[in-house]
């Protein structure tokens, strides 16, 4: 039987965190086992936010070789830039056809965005109908999303059943793979916000490539809650269950086993021993990421084989797209 379709992407908008690797690049890992993979870097959504063109390309290289150090392996997963695949695109133009502008202005995403002061520009409004061309154009079967990507996947599964409708069968209504502890990590110094690249301040979160001294400063500073308790309570232990959240999953162990180790024992030393523990993981996957940087054209090489790949796929559903569109050729 032939493998689920699942696809994903990760914007090169600055520097991953822990809430990209625990959110999302961790279970790519896991998925590319499992699933028929398309992981991709997603350049086009960045720049729905400025970019700055000198530092765009060397971002996208990080990302590449960020998937690569934390385990994605393209023998089985196809890697690849989004830009270069021109079928995202186009499809996206179409779908667009399909989307009442009413659904776009309810996107939360969007709002917030806004709210945060971004520029309200078309490519930001309509961010959601080319996540779902990214989706659609390889018929995925399945997601994985942080629970901050559940609306626009919904306005995916949505968009495809009006595309089957209009047009005849085409496409699957994607599921959502969502991770029940880490799918939404918050920021070190305000549990109230998720960990998120562009935060104003570094101490938000932690880099996949900070120093060892530098992630338990993080961690050492990250604010708690009132009480002395470790205890995992999303709504009156906000800052300790986040911190719990990251310790189980970057150690698997589960959080009922952590409380009881530390119980009685104090957030100090509980933020000591997480930090210990991120310096271990992180370390090793900078050592990978390290070896890698190294040597950019082989990441090139990877990224141009996985876009030839994407292509294929993403070719073949074009071509069946416009013939049920009505276009000629
Ligand atoms: N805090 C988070 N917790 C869990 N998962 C997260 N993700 C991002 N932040 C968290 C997941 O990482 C994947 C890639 O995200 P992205 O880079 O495409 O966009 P984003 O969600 O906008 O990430 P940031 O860090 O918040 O970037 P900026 O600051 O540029 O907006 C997604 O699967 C996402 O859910």
């Amino acid at each position: 039987m032939a493998k689920e379709i699942v696809v994903s992407g990760v914007r090169p908008t600055g520097e991953l965190h822990l809430g990209n690797y625990l959110g999302a690049i961790k279970q790519f890992v896991e998925l590319q086992d499992k699933y028929k993979t398309f992981f991709f870097i997603a350049d086009l959504h960045a720049i729905t936010e400025p970019q700055d063109p000198k530092k765009l390309g060397r971002q996208i290289l990080e990302v590449a070789a960020l998937y690569l150090a934390c385990g994605l392996d393209p023998k089985k997963t196809t890697l690849f830039i989004q830009s270069q695949i021109s079928e995202h695109l186009e499809l996206s133009h179409i779908l667009g056809t399909l989307t009442p502008v009413g659904e776009l202005n309810r996107m939360t995403q969007y709002k917030e965005k806004i709210q945060e002061g971004q520029p309200a520009n078309f490519g930001l409004f309509a961010y959601p109908v080319l996540m779902a061309a990214d989706i659609l154009v390889y018929n995925a079967d399945a997601v994985p999303v942080g629970e901050d990507q559940r609306q626009h996947l919904e306005f995916a599964r949505t968009i495809a059943r009006k595309f089957n409708s209009r047009y005849g069968k085409m496409f699957r209504e994607p599921k959502a793979l969502t991770q029940k502890t880490g799918a939404r990590l918050m920021g070190l110094d305000d549990p109230s916000k998720k960990m998120s690249k562009s935060a104003k301040s570094p101490d938000n979160y932690i880099g996949l490539l900070d120093n060892s001294d530098e992630i338990r400063r993080k961690i050492r500073v990250a604010v708690t809650d009132s009480g002395r308790e470790i205890k995992y309570d999303s709504d009156r232990k906000p800052a300790i269950s986040n911190l719990l959240s990251i310790y189980s999953l970057i150690a698997n162990f589960p959080i009922p086993e952590l409380e009881k180790k530390y119980k009685d024992r104090g957030y100090a030393e509980f933020k000591k021993d997480l930090g210990e523990v991120l310096v271990q993981k992180l370390s090793s996957i900078q050592k990978q990421y390290r070896a890698l940087a190294k040597n950019q054209q082989k990441i090139k090489k990877i990224l141009e084989d996985g876009a030839k790949e994407a292509r294929k796929t993403a070719g073949k559903t074009m071509s069946e797209v416009r013939r049920k569109i009505g276009f000629l050729g």
